[in-house]
């Protein structure tokens, strides 16, 4: 394996060396300088399998050398390090991977052997996070067929309070089952729906489903509340809160039970209009979450306006809030707000047990991610509800 060292300070770039020859790779090759390692790179066909880049250097600095890797096609493992500041060394790891360079690390100087073999740890596991593969789009007539022939089914994913554990609802998520491409997900055919006028056809398919099912859990004992994603687009018509009033009536479960996501993930069309549907749906009971709270349009503006009771912070916040001060900043303040306008908080992403014990640390109510379930279709959520009873003695345990 082939491993390039670049920093402008040469003892960094022993104690580096050595600290890998410890770790049982012995043969990095040091450059003091970006050019350096650049002219390496055009040089010959045997490309690094790994390179450590400084940010900070007097001659090109790391984003520059990050730039020119790009061009020069590079597609091996990259780690940056950095005695500067952890938001800066993020903001670069960021770019580098908006590059679809693959950054196996972001290291603070000075870097602990403990650090570095997580690193090398990861390197030496095959392939753990993979590579973006193209995804195919639907076309408009094939999804109007689908829905037609009701190929589109929900999975369900669960939200828990946070703490006590309690299943309190569970989100529908839809899917096509597909006759030749198997399950495909709704970023390849929602855009479509929504483009091609079919996404009023798509909301009403998953809307009776998710209530219908939500009324064979309630005759099962079972009270969860439904959550169902809407488009912006589903916001125009302005006969729409009846045509939820009439759908929750006829699965005969009550209004309060239903809770519609929003997200604005495409211009309004037409906000006045938005604001008149959810105000009414709002008056009648129905649950309003701003989702992905924090992206793009889901704002403060939303949130001024439009009377939400819930607010679901994007994963992109709670994963991995707990080692980053700046994530942690952004997760507090917005539970904060929204507790300050007597908003429920959904936390998404909750991926792993660090994310579950940091957010039992905060006032956030519930919480969703995969670390809970993944989404499932409707049949195994009984089971699963039992391994979580089972699971939850131990995450319930105050931690630290
Ligand atoms: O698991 P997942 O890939 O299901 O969902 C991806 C995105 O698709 C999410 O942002 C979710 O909000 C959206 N989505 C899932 N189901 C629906 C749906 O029924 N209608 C709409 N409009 N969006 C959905
Ligand atoms: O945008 P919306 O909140 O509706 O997104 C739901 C999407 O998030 C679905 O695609 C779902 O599969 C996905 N999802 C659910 N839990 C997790 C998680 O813990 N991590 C990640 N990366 N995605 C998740
Ligand atoms: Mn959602």
């Amino acid at each position: 394996m082939k491993i390039l060292l670049i920093d402008d300070e040469a003892f960094a770039l022993k104690l580096l060396s050595h600290q890998l020859g410890s770790l049982g790779f012995p043969d990095a090759t040091p450059c003091e300088r970006a050019e350096d390692a650049l002219a390496l790179l055009s040089g010959g066909d045997d490309h690094p399998d790994l390179i450590f880049c400084d940010l900070q250097m007097p001659g090109m600095d790391g984003i520059e050398f990050v730039r020119h890797l790009v061009g020069a096609g590079f597609t091996g493992d990259l780690v940056l390090v950095s005695g500067e500041d952890q938001r800066l060394l993020q903001a670069v790891q960021k770019l580098a991977q908006s590059h679809r360079l693959n950054v196996v690390g972001a290291l603070h100087k000075p870097v602990s052997t403990e650090q570095l073999r997580q690193v090398m740890k990861s390197r030496l596991a095959p392939a753990a996070a993979p590579r973006q593969v193209a995804r195919t789009t639907y076309g408009p007539g094939e999804l109007r067929q689908a829905i037609a022939n009701g190929e589109l089914v929900n999975y369900y994913q669960p939200q828990v309070n946070i703490a006590s554990g309690a299943v309190t609802g569970v989100e529908a998520l839809v899917r096509w089952k597909h006759s030749r491409d198997g399950l495909v997900f709704p970023d390849q055919f929602i855009a479509t729906a929504e483009e091609h006028g079919l996404i009023d056809e798509l909301a009403d398919v998953v809307l009776t489903a998710a209530l219908h099912q939500a009324r064979l859990w309630q005759d099962l004992g079972l009270t969860l509340h439904m959550s169902v994603n809407i488009s912006m687009d589903n916001l125009v018509l302005l006969d729409f809160p009846d045509l939820v009033k009439a759908a929750v009536a006829n699965a005969g479960i009550s209004m309060n039970m239903l809770v519609l996501e929003v997200t604005e993930s495409r211009l309004m069309k037409d906000p006045r209009a938005a604001l008149d549907i959810l105000t009414r749906l709002r008056m009648r009971k129905v649950g309003l979450s701003i989702d992905d709270f924090g992206t793009g349009h889901s704002s403060l503006n939303q949130l001024r306006d439009i009377p939400f009771d819930e607010l679901k912070l994007d994963r992109g916040f709670v994963h991995n809030a707990c080692n980053n001060p700046a994530l942690r900043a952004i997760v507090e303040a917005s539970i904060g707000m929204a507790r300050q306008l007597g908003m429920k908080v959904v936390a998404e992403g909750v991926e792993n047990e660090d994310d579950w014990n940091y957010l039992r640390q905060t006032p956030c109510d519930l919480a969703q991610g995969y670390f809970i379930a993944r989404p499932m279709p409707a049949e195994d959520i009984a089971e699963w509800m039992a391994a979580w009873e089972m699971r939850c003695p131990d995450l319930l345990q105050a931690k630290g």
